[in-house]
């Protein structure tokens, strides 16, 4: 049963199973633990939406050239024989791009009502992703035309096209970014929140979870904004060397969550000035105030993330949805108040990563989980911290969770 429904008897699906090991650190071998046909119709989805996420990550495509592939994504993942091999050679996943046609080939042969999942929430993504590349090609070339944020509707954004702005040829390469909070929420949902909405749909296709999870939109969005937005923060360097500023103005700049410890240029986030004057905190200081405003909105989404957990029946689901959970959960604990996150990449270690794994079976295990990191986040926390209280609260709240 188990080997029939994983397809390794077809050259195309073994080929798909490689590049989900090549393209996934973290969730291969969750995705591979999934029971029966449910393992193979994920991993379709993962490399469709690595697929599509490694043309938004290549700031060498220009925005003229990426806005219609984006655009037409949805399209493509369904036409035979479509590959692309227009990424730069350092993108990590261009060879996924290069042989597409496995994943299209595997597409065709799955169940429609799978197949249809997919292929809507790429769509919903794909258009998500172009609007906001799009929004930074604007900025970039200077037009006043920037298009109003607060109010892209998911359903409503897609009449954005490059030909159509103030007449203007862009010929910038990508970039991105944020100025508004509610605009790092609706992207983080467009590529994080969109992908636990198609996870439900699927469980409950599979008939492995209950018949209304499909519909469970605010609590699946919030398991993809807990993940999302730890990313985010914890790759704010490689972000911002990518020319990729996914960190909203409102919360580092000055009159934010900070006041006047904000900053003027989000690079100065990664200055390495450590002495005060008059007693004024250092820049090292001021980038951890903003680093704890940002851990501080990530947290927040916690109790929804525990809430999501505890409704779910089939175990290997369960692991497959707690396990980067709780690694998320360890990663921002390991940033908060850590001034290397400015400087490098950090990440939890393996050892910490193994013992996360063996111990996130049940809701009850990973809220004590969720708990103790909570616990080790608020004796971190300093009363200069302008989210001093904040922190305060949301820790509480974690660990009163039950
Ligand atoms: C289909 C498992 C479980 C209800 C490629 C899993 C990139 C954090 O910065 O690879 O590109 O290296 O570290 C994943 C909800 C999505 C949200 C989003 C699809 C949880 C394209 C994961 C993965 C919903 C956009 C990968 C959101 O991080 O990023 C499947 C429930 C892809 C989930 C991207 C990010 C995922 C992400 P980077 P990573
Ligand atoms: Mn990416
Ligand atoms: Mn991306
Ligand atoms: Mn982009
Ligand atoms: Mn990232
Ligand atoms: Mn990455």
């Amino acid at each position: 049963q188990e080997h029939a429904t994983s397809g390794w008897d077809r050259k195309t699906m073994r080929r798909c199973w490689d590049f989900l090991d090549m393209t996934s650190r973290s969730f291969a071998a969750v995705i591979k633990e999934l029971e029966g046909d449910l393992a193979r119709v994920v991993c379709l989805f993962y490399l469709v939406l690595r697929g599509l996420d490694t043309i938004e990550d290549d700031m060498t495509i220009p925005d003229d050239v990426k806005q219609p592939i984006l655009r037409r994504f949805h399209e493509h993942t369904v036409t035979p024989g479509w590959t692309f091999d227009g990424c730069g050679p350092n993108e990590k996943d261009r060879q996924l791009l290069v042989e597409y046609d496995v994943v299209v080939e595997e597409l065709h042969i799955l169940q429609p009502e799978y197949r249809a999942i997919i292929v809507d929430i790429c769509h919903k993504m794909q258009v998500g992703m172009a609007d906001y590349a799009h929004r930074y090609a604007i900025a970039t070339t200077g037009s006043a035309d920037l298009p109003k944020t607060g109010g892209l509707h998911p359903e409503k954004a897609g009449g954005l096209h490059p030909e159509k702005v103030g007449g203007l040829h862009l010929e910038k390469a990508g970039g991105l970014h944020i100025e508004k909070t509610e605009d790092y929420d609706l992207y983080c949902h467009y590529v994080a929140g969109l992908v636990g909405e198609g996870l439900c749909r699927l469980f409950t296709a599979s008939k492995k979870e209950a018949p209304w999870l499909g519909g469970e939109l605010e609590l699946a969005n919030s398991m993809g904004l807990f993940l999302q937005k730890t990313n985010i923060i914890r790759d704010f360097r490689e972000d911002v060397d990518d020319r990729r500023f996914f960190w909203p103005r409102e919360i580092w700049g000055k009159g934010g969550p900070v006041g006047d410890l904000g900053f003027d240029n989000v690079q100065d986030l990664c200055g390495t000035d450590t002495t005060t004057v008059d007693g004024k905190p250092s820049v090292v200081d001021r980038a951890l105030f903003v680093q704890s405003a940002m851990i501080l909105n990530a947290l927040n989404h916690a109790p929804d993330v525990l809430d999501f957990l505890r409704v779910l029946k089939n175990q290997s689901v369960f692991n497959f949805c707690a396990i980067p959970q709780t690694m998320a959960i360890a990663t921002l604990e390991l940033c908060f108040m850590n001034p290397a996150m400015f400087q490098r990449n950090i990440k939890i270690r393996k050892a910490e990563a193994a013992e996360l794994i063996m111990s996130s079976t049940n809701p009850r295990e990973v809220a004590s989980i969720f708990r103790t990191y909570a616990r080790r986040i608020h004796a971190k926390v300093t009363p200069r911290d302008p989210s001093f209280l904040g922190v305060g609260v949301v820790c509480g709240k974690i660990e009163q969770w039950c």
